[in-house]
């Protein structure tokens, strides 16, 4: 299904069969026609793969163009009616809009729209809520965490003192008393919960209580699932959350950017706003401000709720299928957009699979899975999404065809048929050549 912003009346033409863009870049392809083939070329891949990086979607038209307004010409550190510069008439007006929109959507209290992107919004809530050297927890990176919850390598491991949880080996689901415990002993000042490779449920209610006891503040990072609590697709932090940061450009369909939303009257997110101005960033990126209000705009609409289910309802449908060729699922399955598979029985590093379907026209990520004994650059896994094909009109029909083409990907991948490889690729291209993707122009 598509959204409302995306009909196509609203896309634009086609780029040539060599991948130049035609009418619909003049000035780039006048100015610069090196890089505007470049663009043609990303654009022509995106249009014929399937795109199922779970962290990856289509926006719509009319975000792309909000995206690329004469916003982006513009100074405006500070906050509406708070700025250092001055000619910030109209600016004001789109960043309150953006802010409105975020606070009605996630029912918050308060919203910060400027972080330039998640890894930034979430060292915000470090600035806000903890000194260098500070206790923090988070799920561990390779258990389905986020580098910046805490992890050795990024900085807010480096800076403070990570503490990690992860999953229990037998279910691949966090053991809430392995939590409580760990907490009860680090006393951490901030607890992360959310992730990059969780295909559950996230039990907000249960972190909450956690952080609570230990009085920790609790920032649940949705960037994943955020166009599907918006959806009524996935259960709601609030009002168990502290602090929400989210990307913006995942399964709720916005532009490459972040939020921060915070709950009130407790005033937490006058911290946040000062941890994002003048603390870590100078002015936002109003342009992307503008785009992310579109994209509020529409995942406020009736026809999102029934994209946020669609997504949901085709990886559950895709799960099962996979399941039904011998694929070992972590989990067992999802209740989400993403799927996490162990190709150990398959006998096919989860690199030379992830690259074998980029050749078919299937684009994935290799992943760790939990408790992997391979290294993260050569790990025994892939990620699976939904969000993409389904902004793209799939729908739980087309589930075990994209199933057959994973399982005959990962067997050419083993065998290193190239040819088999070849197949998968037309028939792909087939398929998305019958469903446009939004933005995206049409042949
Ligand atoms: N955005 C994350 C993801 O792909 O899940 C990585 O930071």
């Amino acid at each position: 299904m598509s959204l409302p912003a995306s009909t196509p009346s609203q896309r634009i033409p086609a780029t040539d069969p060599a991948g130049t863009p035609a009418a619909h870049h003049p000035a780039l392809t006048a100015t610069d026609p090196e890089l505007a083939a470049l663009v043609g070329s990303e654009e022509r891949l995106q249009a014929t793969t399937l795109r199922m990086i779970a962290s990856e979607n289509y926006v719509s038209g009319a975000v792309l163009e909000a995206g690329g307004t004469v916003l982006q010409n513009k100074y405006s550190e500070g906050y509406p009616g708070r700025r250092y510069y001055e000619g910030q008439q109209v600016i004001d007006q789109v960043e309150n809009l953006a802010r409105e929109r975020a606070k009605a959507l996630f029912g918050t209290g308060h919203a910060n729209v400027q972080p330039y992107s998640g890894s930034p919004a979430n060292l915000a809530c470090y600035l806000a809520f903890a000194q260098p050297g500070d206790t923090v927890m988070g799920m561990s990176l390779p258990m389905g965490g986020h580098l910046t919850h805490g992890w050795g390598v990024s900085a807010t491991g480096k800076w403070f003192r990570g503490v990690q949880y992860g999953v229990r080996q037998d279910t691949g689901l966090v053991d809430f008393d392995e939590v409580r415990d760990l907490a009860r002993k680090e006393r951490p000042k901030l607890i992360f919960c959310g992730g990059t490779a969780v295909p559950r449920t996230i039990d907000f209610a249960a972190f909450g209580e956690i952080a609570r006891e230990v009085g920790a503040v609790l920032v649940a990072d949705i960037a994943h699932i955020a166009g599907l609590i918006a959806g009524g697709a996935h259960p709601s932090p609030m009002p168990y959350a502290d602090v929400i940061s989210t990307t913006t450009h995942k399964t709720l369909r916005g532009p490459r950017g972040a939020m921060l939303l915070a709950r009130e009257p407790e005033n937490l997110g006058k911290a946040v706003d000062k941890a994002v101005f003048p603390g870590l960033q100078g002015g936002p990126h109003n342009q992307t401000t503008a785009a992310i209000a579109v994209a509020l705009h529409e995942a406020a609409q009736p026809a999102f709720r029934d994209y946020a289910h669609a997504v949901v309802g085709n990886a559950k449908a895709l799960a099962e299928e996979l399941l039904a060729r011998g694929f070992d699922l972590v989990t067992g399955g999802t209740d989400n957009h993403l799927i996490l598979m162990d190709l150990t029985p398959k006998d096919v590093p989860g690199k030379t699979a992830a690259k074998a379907l980029d050749r078919a026209g299937i684009v994935v990520n290799y992943n760790t899975v939990p408790f992997d004994p391979r290294k993260p650059f050569d790990p025994s896994g892939i990620r699976l999404g939904t969000p993409a094909l389904t902004s793209r009109g799939l729908g739980t029909e087309h589930m075990a065809t994209v199933a057959e083409w994973i399982d005959r990907g990962v067997i050419a991948a083993r065998t290193g048929d190239e040819e088999a490889l070849g197949r998968i690729r037309t028939e792909v291209a087939e398929l998305m050549a019958a469903h446009p993707a939004p933005g995206l122009p049409t042949a």
